[in-house]
């Protein structure tokens, strides 16, 4: 009742690890399948190592979270070697962040041999000389996505940012590049202040906020991007209860991925929202998930 496919890949539900929460090994994404994600997505992975932001990085708040965890990843080489000859019966998509098309398409070169496909991070809202500066500009979104679509056969998502006047004009250009699909939303740029000690909580002072707090946001985003867009839209940006799911395919996205919830619940959560997604499904007489995506576009 939950299967569903995307590009070439037939998911058990379309629930899907988002990138960043705790996916740094294999056995981390082989629990998050084991404990009801469809698909994961990997941290996003660089050219070089980073070892990200001194602490703090992450500030939880009442209806999130801000984090600036400043691209933390091993480099593309370590990456590669850690999963090299790993097995997996679940897509792998590998987030990759670049501060040119170039260095994107080097990326995706080195490592489609452990992709199942690629997200492209045009959109960490913090990281001083990446992602936002390319993922904000239509011009970069359409030379990134096509600099990696001319390397790879491999499907490529277009994770796009919330932190502009117009995300359609962003989807649009990864259309017109050919992008597989887009995901949305990346985390909204923000900041927390400790009112005693007078100065911005995280290190990196500005950072990202994500949960049930940018949910109406990242939903509007969906929809709009679903309407304009004949690519598959990806929904990301507090989900937490199979309820918010069900909001996010009525507004026309094809699966969705799950970040913040992970962090603050547990892997519980994938089996949480697919129980109550089957159980919704049944009430309302449908027999597959693929029924109800966008059915809330076209009143
Ligand atoms: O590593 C981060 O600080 C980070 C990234 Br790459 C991103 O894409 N989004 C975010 O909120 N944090």
């Amino acid at each position: 009742m939950l299967e569903i496919e995307i590009f070439d890949f037939k998911m058990e539900n379309p629930l899907i690890l988002a990138s960043g929460v705790v996916d740094m090994t294999p056995e981390l994404l082989r629990r998050a399948h084991r404990e009801g994600a469809g698909a994961v997505v990997t941290k996003s992975i660089g050219k070089e190592p980073r070892k990200g932001y001194d602490n703090p990085t992450v500030v939880e708040l009442p209806y999130g979270l801000i984090n600036a965890m400043g691209l933390p990843n091993p480099g593309w080489e370590a990456f590669l070697e850690e999963f090299r000859g790993e097995e997996f019966d679940f897509p792998i998509i590998v987030s990759i962040f670049g501060g040119t098309p170039e260095e994107f398409a080097f990326l995706a070169e080195k490592l489609q041999e452990i992709a199942d496909a690629f997200e492209l991070n045009l959109s960490c809202p913090h990281a001083r000389g990446y992602g936002m500066e390319i993922g904000q500009d239509p011009n970069n979104v359409y030379k990134v996505v096509k600099a990696v679509k001319d390397v790879t056969e491999k499907p490529v998502i277009a994770k796009l940012t919330p932190n502009t006047s117009d995300i359609t004009k962003l989807g649009l250009a990864a259309e017109k590049a050919e992008a597989d699909a887009v995901s949305a939303i990346n985390t909204l740029k923000a900041i927390a202040i400790d009112i005693y000690a007078k100065r911005p909580i995280l290190s990196n002072k500005v950072g990202g906020y994500s949960g049930p707090g940018v949910k109406p946001v990242a939903l509007r985003a969906v929809y709009d991007l679903a309407k304009a867009l004949d690519i598959p839209v990806i929904g990301i940006g507090g989900i937490t209860t199979w309820q918010d799911a069900v909001e996010f395919l009525l507004a026309g996205a094809s699966a969705l991925q799950i970040g913040t919830a992970v962090y603050l619940k547990g892997f519980s959560v994938f089996r949480e929202i697919a129980h109550g997604l089957e159980e919704y499904l049944k009430k309302e007489g449908f027999t597959s998930i693929k029924e109800i995506i966008g059915l809330a576009l076209n009143v």
